[in-house]
């Protein structure tokens, strides 16, 4: 599903340029779950009778196996395995794959456990198919994450005549040991990595991951930043770096992105008129709406260093007496019981309050300007009234939406308390946490997370820890600006194939050979710079962001030239 995040993303994406390529002979394997099948596959009969013959021996011994077309891009086939239907052979599964690999695994971790089924179901699969053909098939079997790799470990054992490639995303252990500050990336070579891994209950998944890496007939990583890393987490470094793409949909007329981001900022303004009800004494056509959006991994998505150059930004506005305000979204999921009452009561009191200027405004489309005390009688002026006073708030406008159940513990709220951005009148930056991911039906902010971006000026990621980074490159092929960092493979790639990165809207960061306080202050700068354009240099930048988008299209991300054929504005291919 969808938060799986960025894996999610490659798989969905590519499948339309994989299927282009390779046809009716391209299947995604995966696990089966029910309530996302219901809603995204269409069941059918396999056409091909390998698949077939593969799938029916699999059913007679009592293994649950679909197949399908799964309504995306492309509509590749699926083959999803129950995993539930085959728990029964867990203890087996353990055993043999211990066997050939001596991991083992704990009882506990129900991931893990789940990852044996799946992988030697897929093993099976993959026997019971190859197995069919007389002289040696063509099967190439592309496995993603430690989660998937059992399925490789077991074909390479098993000697399945199937040509094997594994790609990670990240590594569990850099992932880790990011996550606890560590300077990792100044002491890649220094950590005893079989000792670390222990130490943080992960070493059985660690070796999966490992063993896959090392079994597979190719390896690859989705940017030069993790082939270094994996080079020295899993002691191998990749064959391919295979840099991660996008499906790109180009409209007809040129500018129509930039009508989508006025469109799409409207509706924003209208949330923001809600939530800052009482307190709207800045001017919406000058505020600018930054984000960050993504899992929520609080240091290695870098919201640590946003809050902190935040906090330095609002002061810089201050002290030069700006007219701009900045709002920033923080959008992560986090565990919560629905939205805050404040937060509702904000959305109420708008739409109050425009349902009253329609009634007015109906009047007044009648004819003269109306004698108020004519035609509403008492009880009318009283609504009014009312209502006028129901805009009066003793509170601040909340920095968060929902009803958070770990309020105390919450990361970002604390590091709001303890910078003190509480959404004050004086406050030139103002923040907003709504800790779930968007949704078009949602009664608050009625946007999916695309027209969300779109409505947008800026996107701010400063990740330490990033193998890729979609999320700006989804900003960039909106033609909407962000920030990213030399940590993050997204930012590397574009300091690689663009000039100057900054005119196009791509703010890189430097975490890499800077202290945390001067990667801190770039950042701020970065952020004071852009609240400082005019709204013709904006659209300009837009222009100009979008134009890079050619750059991250699968359609050449997907082929083995790349991004060598292009030649975009500003870059230096
Ligand atoms: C797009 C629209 C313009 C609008 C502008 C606002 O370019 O086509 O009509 O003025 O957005 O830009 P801003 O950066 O101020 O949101
Ligand atoms: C990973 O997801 P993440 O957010 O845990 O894979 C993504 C797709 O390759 C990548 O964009 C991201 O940087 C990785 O971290």
């Amino acid at each position: 599903g969808k938060e799986l995040g960025g894996i999610y993303t490659v798989i969905q994406t590519k499948a339309k340029t994989t299927a282009d390529e390779w046809g009716e002979n391209y299947f995604l394997i995966g696990p089966y779950f029910e309530q996302n099948v219901k809603t995204q596959v269409e069941f059918s009969e396999p056409p091909n009778p390998a698949v077939k013959k593969a799938m029916d021996t699999m059913k007679s011994q009592g293994c649950q196996v679909f197949f399908g077309r799964w309504l995306i891009e492309g509509s590749p086939y699926v083959i999803l395995f129950d995993i539930g239907s085959a728990a029964w052979n867990l203890d087996k599964w353990k055993g043999e794959f211990w066997e050939v690999s001596n991991i083992g695994i704990p009882f506990h971790d129900r991931e893990a456990n789940d990852a044996v089924i799946f992988g030697s179901l897929t093993a099976w699969f993959l026997k019971e198919l190859s197995c069919q053909f007389d002289d040696k098939p063509n099967i190439i079997a592309h496995f993603h994450e430690w989660q998937a790799g059992v399925g490789l470990i077991l074909s390479r054992s098993q000697k399945l005549p199937v040509a094997t490639i594994f790609t990670t995303h990240a590594t569990l252990l850099g992932r880790y040991l990011c996550a606890a500050s560590l300077d990792f990336y100044n002491n890649l070579d220094q950590f005893d990595i079989d000792k670390e891994a222990g130490e943080r209950q992960i070493y059985h998944r660690y070796c999966m991951e490992r063993a896959s890496v090392h079994c597979a007939h190719v390896f690859t990583t989705v940017s030069q930043i993790t082939a270094t890393e994996a080079e020295h987490m899993l002691k191998k470094s990749p064959d391919v770096v295979t840099p991660n793409g996008l499906n790109i949909k180009k409209f007809s007329a040129m500018h129509e992105f930039q009508n989508l981001h006025s469109m799409y900022k409207a509706r924003i303004q209208e949330f923001i008129r809600g939530h800052f009800y009482g307190h709207l004494d800045f001017d919406l056509d000058k505020t600018l709406f930054f984000f960050i959006a993504g899992r929520y991994e609080f240091s290695n998505k870098g919201a640590d260093m946003f809050l902190e150059a935040l906090s330095r930004l609002n002061f810089l506005l201050r002290v030069h007496k700006t007219d701009v305000t900045v709002i920033v979204f923080f959008i992560m999921p986090a565990k919560t019981n629905n939205f805050n009452v404040e937060t509702l009561k904000g959305q109420a009191v708008r739409k109050q309050l425009c349902n009253l200027v329609k009634l007015v405004v109906c009047f007044l489309c009648r004819g003269e300007i109306p004698d108020l005390n004519k035609i509403l009688d008492r009880d009318d002026i009283s609504i009014m009234k009312r209502a006028i006073f129901s805009t009066q708030r003793h509170s601040l406008p909340p920095v968060t939406t929902h009803n958070m159940i770990d309020d105390s513990n919450d990361p970002i709220l604390n590091t709001i308390r303890r910078i003190g951005l509480f959404n004050n009148r004086t406050d030139r930056v103002k923040v907003i946490l709504h800790p779930e991911f968007l949704s078009s039906t949602s009664p608050l902010l009625p946007l999916d997370y695309e027209e969300f971006v779109r409505g947008c000026h800026l996107g701010v990621f400063p990740s330490y820890y990033e193998p890729w980074g979609y999320t700006p490159a989804e900003c960039t092929v909106m033609g909407i600006p962000s920030v990213t960092t030399n940590l993050s493979g997204f930012g590397c790639f574009m300091q690689e194939h663009v000039a100057d990165p900054e005119a196009y809207g791509i703010y890189i960061v430097d975490r890499r050979f800077r202290s945390p306080d001067e990667s801190c202050n770039q950042l701020t700068q970065f952020l004071y710079g852009f609240c400082q354009q005019n709204r013709r240099q904006r659209i300009i930048q837009r222009n100009r962001t979008e134009r890079l988008s050619d750059l991250l299209d699968w359609k050449y991300l997907g082929r083995v030239c790349g991004t060598e054929a292009l030649t975009i504005p500003g870059s230096k291919v």
